[in-house]
């Protein structure tokens, strides 16, 4: 029977360093059928390298057999039929289940393996329709499958509360270092439209109208936003009715002036920006330059909606990175039941989460501070057991 052509995978960095790998293995004879990218390693989804994996083909080495050599005084050299077409295509089948292999679960779609427990399936639904990343629920269910046996799995109630309690220990609350030198510069930033004027007015008016004992303090109210007039007026008449002083200013050198001017008679300011694209890059430089004017001490808090979509997040987290932001406002919780999306880009960019807005109206009853209980109570079909998860988290966090 003629030797057969044979399939390995060669995984590397990159596709030059396989084709390397490939010809120091097995020799120019061998070629790369095919490739694709994929990430590997990393800890609890983060610190993730891409890798080529790359199916090898390695025809077999043709020697000649001596028993079939001609007795003739022209020898033929012996040509070693290349495998069929059939046998190669089975060869690639073979090949593909081989990445799969080397690859786990699909990380699109993490359905678990085949003969998986049922519970495991369901529990991958449950974080699917609650929004977590793919890269969040396969870390979820990895450590499912290793701290639970079989039998254990067979306690679906018992499996949720452990999650719950392993999702809580993702989510990281701000904790706001005070006391606070005076006054305190609060900037917001983010995308258009996500609700930072709003909620400027909903911190202003709590620490100006506080529904604790704490002290009333004297707020003033900053917009960097005086190209569009509509946006300027929005903030202006939300700081008259909460009769707070307020400022648009133009450039980096007013915003100085003006917080200079204020430094002595105002607890906090709070400034308001331009909503911007997270694609908008030129105009985010420009906005980076405008805010220097705030000082290292400015608390800039990244702004964004519960509803936006996963990738949507990352990218608007890693767009805004270079604001040095301490930490993030979720808006519109009232607006989603989904929050696996949010908890998920946060535990893997690893930002704390300050507070949620849950109304449109500004006044403090809309804005919380975030709590770890308040995310996983708002989780679709998870039941709680409350007192077990009240013991390890809280509903608040820190004070504003
Ligand atoms: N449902 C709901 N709507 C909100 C919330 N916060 C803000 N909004 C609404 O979202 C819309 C945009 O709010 P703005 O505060 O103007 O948003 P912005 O980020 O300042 O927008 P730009 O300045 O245009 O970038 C308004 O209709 C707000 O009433 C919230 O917590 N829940
Ligand atoms: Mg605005």
């Amino acid at each position: 029977m003629a030797p057969e052509a044979y399939i390995d995978t060669v995984q590397a960095p990159t596709l030059d360093e396989c084709k390397r790998i490939v010809r120091e293995r097995y020799g120019e004879r061998a070629y790369i059928l095919n490739h694709k990218t994929v990430k590997s390693g990393g800890f609890l989804g983060l610190f993730k390298q891409a890798n080529v994996v790359a199916a090898v083909v390695i025809p077999p080495i043709r020697v000649p057999d001596p028993t079939k050599q001609p007795q003739a005084v022209t020898p033929k050299p012996v040509e070693q039929p290349l495998p069929g077409i059939g046998e190669i295509l089975d060869q690639i089948k073979v090949l593909g289940d081989k990445i799969e292999a080397n690859l786990g679960p699909d990380p699109r779609t993490q359905v678990p393996t085949k003969g998986e427990h049922e519970a495991l399936v369901r529990l991958s639904d449950d974080l699917e329709r609650n929004d977590f990343s793919p890269s969040f629920r396969r870390e979820i269910l990895e450590r499912a499958r290793r701290e639970f046996s079989l039998e254990a799995l067979n306690d679906y109630e018992e499996l949720q509360q452990k999650v719950l309690a392993w999702i809580g220990e993702r989510i990281e609350v701000y904790n706001n270092p005070g006391p606070h030198k005076r006054p305190r510069i609060i900037v917001l930033v983010g995308p258009t439209g996500v609700g930072k004027t709003t909620t400027v007015c909903k911190l202003a008016a709590t620490l100006k109208y506080p529904e604790d004992n704490s002290e009333k303090q004297n707020v003033s109210m900053i917009t960097i936003d005086v190209y569009r007039i509509a946006a300027a007026r929005q903030l202006g008449e939300l700081a008259k009715a909460l009769e707070s002083d307020f400022i648009a200013v133009n450039d980096g050198d007013e915003l100085k002036k003006e917080l200079a001017l204020r430094s002595d008679s105002f607890d906090a300011i709070l400034v308001d920006t331009i909503g911007r694209s997270p694609r908008d890059s030129v105009e985010l430089a420009n906005m980076k330059n405008v805010l220097e004017a705030c000082g290292p001490d400015a608390e800039v808090y990244l702004t964004f909606t519960a509803s936006a979509k996963y990738r949507d997040i990352v990218e608007t987290m890693r767009q805004f990175e270079p604001f040095g932001y301490r930490a993030v406002i979720v808006t519109k919780l009232d607006e989603t039941k989904q929050l696996g999306n949010v908890i998920s880009a946060l535990a893997e960019r690893a930002k704390p989460l300050a507070f949620v807005t849950n109304g449109q109206p500004c006044t403090p009853r809309y804005i919380q501070e975030a709590g770890i209980l308040h995310l996983l109570t708002n989780l679709e079909g998870f039941k709680l057991d409350r007192e077990r998860l009240e013991a390890q988290f809280t509903y608040g966090g820190f004070r504003l």
